[in-house]
């Protein structure tokens, strides 16, 4: 058993994500700075920071210099001195050593790998979408996220600025809904000040309604699974249910998202408590991939899929004009903007080259999977998966 400390915060999917892996592999771990003294916190933060500029933060086995970018957080590191970022990568790390005393958390079967990685990163990159705008648009007058988030940050604050750093967050957030999908209709009023209503963003067309209709296929999706069957991949916890954790658990301390989920899918939330809990740890049953995953694929292969084809298409689209500037920083510029269409509803939205690098990522497992294995997913198990078939 090692000790690991995860840079990160309690509002963050995958931060718990990163909890509940450590807590499966059998490692103990302390999230920081909320549980570290004020001394401990500041020079870990120095620590971190200047690894960050000199770009010796490291992403398990290696980091792709053309499309990754660091993040705001999480990160871990063991002895303080290395630091590691990417809650999926952290499974792979984990799963890396001779002697395992977790079952690996990454299935070793082609096949259940390569269903792993798609379900990874449909929660990683379309799950947050929709979370981001369940906390921010659904409970948007509720979520204590900027409240909680400044306490956890008060080690690296002067005395009295709690309050201060958590309308800042409150706002900063908001602002973000529109990068991260969630774009609100014109005039759009939740009852709360400026500050804190989802921005509506000219020549957008607005997204809650598809948002909406998402997250809630997801979530029946992991009812239905749920009512057949502990884990995603079968009897046990892998990489894609911490995803799947991280993301919709998210959601778990911002109260109207927490008791739509409640009132829609019981089962979900038992499960999310109980992976809060620690509770997936006991479980040891076989894997599988069974039908009990359709729905989920099958919306997997309506969002996330879509979505990816659609970002790489604008990629390639926007580096042949001569466009350098991608991600967050050319949203706030107007630059790198593409129109595409999901669940038949319009969107606009910024070229991300980190999901350049995940699609491809998941294009090159589907291509390096024997024909046979590829035939048995899209023929007998999940008939969506022909979308990652298209050219
Ligand atoms: N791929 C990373 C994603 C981490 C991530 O996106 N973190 C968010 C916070 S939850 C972030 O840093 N966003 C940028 C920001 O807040 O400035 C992982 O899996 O750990």
């Amino acid at each position: 058993m090692t000790q690991f400390i995860l840079w990160g915060l309690t509002a963050s999917p995958y931060q718990l994500k990163m909890q509940s892996l450590l807590d499966y592999a059998g490692h103990s771990w302390e999230r920081w700075p909320d549980q570290a003294g004020r001394w401990s916190a500041l020079t870990m933060a120095v620590r971190l920071q200047s690894a960050k500029r000199r770009g010796a933060v490291r992403r398990f086995p290696a980091m792709s210099a053309q499309f990754d970018e660091y993040p705001a957080v999480p990160f871990y590191t063991q002895d303080g001195d290395v630091f590691y970022y990417d809650s999926s990568a952290l499974a792979h790390h984990l799963d890396d050593r001779q002697q395992l005393d977790h079952p690996p958390l990454v299935p070793r079967d082609s096949r259940m790998t390569f269903v792993c990685q798609l379900l990874d990163e449909a929660f990683d990159e379309f799950g947050l979408y929709m979370v981001h705008h369940m906390r921010w648009v659904t409970s948007a007058r509720t979520t204590p996220m900027g409240d909680m988030t400044a306490r956890e940050l008060r080690a690296l604050l002067p005395p009295g600025f709690t309050p201060l750093l958590a309308s800042r967050l409150y706002h900063r957030q908001v602002s973000r809904c529109p990068y991260l999908f969630s774009v609100a209709p014109e005039g759009f009023d939740v009852g709360m000040s400026p500050l804190r209503t989802p921005p509506a963003r000219a020549g957008f067309p607005p997204t809650h309604a598809l948002l909406d209709e998402a997250w809630r296929r997801y979530v029946a999706a992991m009812e239905s699974l749920l009512a057949q069957q502990p884990f995603l991949l079968g009897g046990r916890f892998t990489l894609a249910d911490a995803s799947a954790y991280g993301q919709l658990g998210m959601n778990m301390v911002d109260p109207e998202a927490a008791a739509l989920l409640q009132e829609l899918a019981p089962r979900t939330w038992r499960w999310l408590c109980a992976i809060r809990g620690g509770e997936h740890r006991s479980a040891k049953g076989e894997l599988a991939l069974t039908p009990a995953l359709q729905p989920l694929m099958a919306v997997i292969s309506e969002t996330f899929i879509p979505l990816m084809r659609q970002n790489e298409a604008a990629y390639e689209v926007a580096r042949a004009r001569g466009e350098t500037l991608f991600n967050e920083a050319a949203f706030a510029r107007g630059r790198a903007l593409y129109d595409g269409q999901l669940l038949g509803y319009p969107f606009r939205a910024v070229v991300k080259t980190f999901q350049v690098r995940v699609w491809r990522e998941v294009q090159a497992s589907w291509r390096a999977l024997q024909a046979g294995d590829r035939d048995m997913l899209e023929r007998d198990l999940y008939p969506t998966l022909r979308e990652l078939n298209q050219p």
